[in-house]
């Protein structure tokens, strides 16, 4: 009853009025400590993706960070942001898929996939220690793009300079140049890049089967009449 007599009385109401006025007041101070206290906009590390590879700095300060990731390739990439000491190579994996059971995700592009020449940014808090970002895509028939390369490790230490991404190796390179319509000398086969490729075939293919099918349909029904 007086539960109900406290909030009948206007004075009262004023009073819960005030204190949820302060509440949020205080939150909202609380929200932007980090900003206020570090008086500076988040420190801005560039990721570059492509047929197989990611480049980044090899250090960074500890705090916010952006990732503004870019896809240099021709095919789709993500970058993973994940805590881990194990070396590049070491993730356990199948099939150059790593096994994500075990990751500490701090921040994914949009899935399933940032488009070629896509660009995507990604913010994440990083106390000091040690990160990879990892592109976890896996075509079907194919080794993953992580197996094939596309992982790159960075530590987060007090005082760190970022740097610029290293140039794609140069595999990579060759590749961009072929994709651009350069003169290349003939291949006979790029194994690593048939996937992709694979993928539309079948689907024209199956576009190709599927008006055999529906004609053929049509004549044998034509034939019966
Ligand atoms: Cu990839």
């Amino acid at each position: 009853m007086r539960v109900l007599r406290m909030w009948a009385r206007p004075s009262a109401v004023r009073d819960h009025g005030r204190t949820w006025l302060a509440v949020a007041v205080a939150g909202l101070a609380l929200a932007l400590t980090p900003l206020v206290a570090t008086g500076q906009a988040p420190a801005v590390v560039q990721v570059d993706a492509g047929e197989f590879y990611i480049g980044t700095t090899t250090a960074a300060p500890p705090g916010a960070l952006t990732f503004n990731v870019k896809n240099n390739g021709r095919f789709g990439h993500e970058v993973v942001l994940i805590k881990s000491d194990l070396a590049t190579n070491a993730l356990p994996a199948t099939d150059g898929k790593a096994d994500e059971a075990g990751w500490q995700i701090l921040a994914r592009t949009t899935p399933p996939a940032l488009a070629a020449a896509g660009t995507q940014q990604l913010s994440a808090t990083l106390t000091e220690g040690r990160y990879l970002l990892v592109c976890n895509l896996k075509a079907e028939g194919v080794a993953g793009h992580y197996g094939r390369g596309m992982v790159a490790a960075f530590t987060v230490r007090a005082g760190a300079t970022i740097t610029a991404p290293p140039p794609p190796p140069v595999a990579a390179q060759a590749t961009a140049t072929a994709a651009a319509g350069a003169p290349t000398a003939p291949s006979t086969g790029n194994a690593g890049l048939g996937a992709d490729d694979v993928g539309v075939g079948f689907v024209v293919l199956l576009g190709a089967l599927t008006v055999m099918v529906v004609a053929g349909g049509r004549v044998l029904s034509r034939m019966r009449r």
